[in-house]
């Protein structure tokens, strides 16, 4: 009788489908391309900051900076040298928004890797009050040390061309922010707080295209279809 018991075990099991028993269906979900996503920065404004200061990207998603009020850049440094164009490194060029503009200029940047990049505006003393940013920054006390030692600076330096993005235009109706009112658009504004801290990646390649319509930078990333069918062994003992 166990001979015959244990028979029945063993072929109830082997008749499982190898997808509930080791759960491979749930792993090819999760291995599923995760879509390139356009996230939005706003650049300048009522202050000059970049909002928001801190993001997370993955390779391959686009760093859409949207250059509100005043006069700014996004350039690509360091965080030993925060207000000094890294050779070679990213830069917009500056991009103003005058009042009563319809469109707004924007920077496409592609991520290119996950590691930190170390932005700063290089327009007047914005660097030095804190108008800088990290894409994939490691933490957030990283923001708080890139921050502090913008502020430490003296002045900064122009980047020089445009470099590691394309310049296109937006409908104002589609960016991610509201113009400041005429009289409060101060290209040279109040200083710009520090935020919390995402992770940066190297954007060293031009933009693979125009984005024209700003988009929410939501990642949707395809929530962990975990298959966990349950299926019971027959515990149907012969007797
Ligand atoms: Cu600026």
């Amino acid at each position: 009788m166990l001979f015959f018991c244990s028979i029945f075990l063993a072929v109830s099991v082997s008749a499982l489908p190898a997808d509930t028993m080791y759960g491979t269906s749930g792993l090819r979900a999760n291995l599923k391309a995760r879509q390139a996503q356009v996230i939005p920065v706003v650049v300048g404004g009522p202050q000059d900051t970049f909002n928001p200061n801190a993001v997370t990207a993955a390779v391959g998603d686009i760093i859409q900076f949207q250059f509100s009020n005043g006069n700014h850049t996004a350039t690509q440094s360091t965080l030993e040298a925060p207000c000094t164009p890294l050779g070679g490194g990213i830069n917009s060029g500056h991009i103003p928004f005058q009042d009563g503009q319809t469109t707004v200029g924007t920077f496409n940047m592609v991520v290119s890797t996950t590691d930190p990049i170390f932005m700063f505006c290089s327009t007047g003393p914005h660097c030095q009050e804190g108008q800088v940013m990290i894409v994939n920054p490691s933490n957030t006390q990283q923001l708080l040390d890139f921050v502090k030692a913008a502020q430490g600076t003296d002045k900064s330096v122009e980047g020089t061309a445009i470099a590691g993005g394309t310049t296109s235009q937006i409908e104002l109706t589609n960016a991610a922010f509201v113009p400041a009112p005429a009289e409060a658009a101060g290209p040279d504004g109040g200083g710009a707080p520090p935020a919390a801290a995402p992770p940066v990646t190297n954007a060293t390649e031009p933009a693979a295209e125009n984005a024209t319509g700003a988009k929410n930078g939501t990642a949707k990333e395809d929530g962990g279809k975990t298959e966990t069918k349950e299926k019971r062994l027959p515990v149907l003992l012969a007797f």
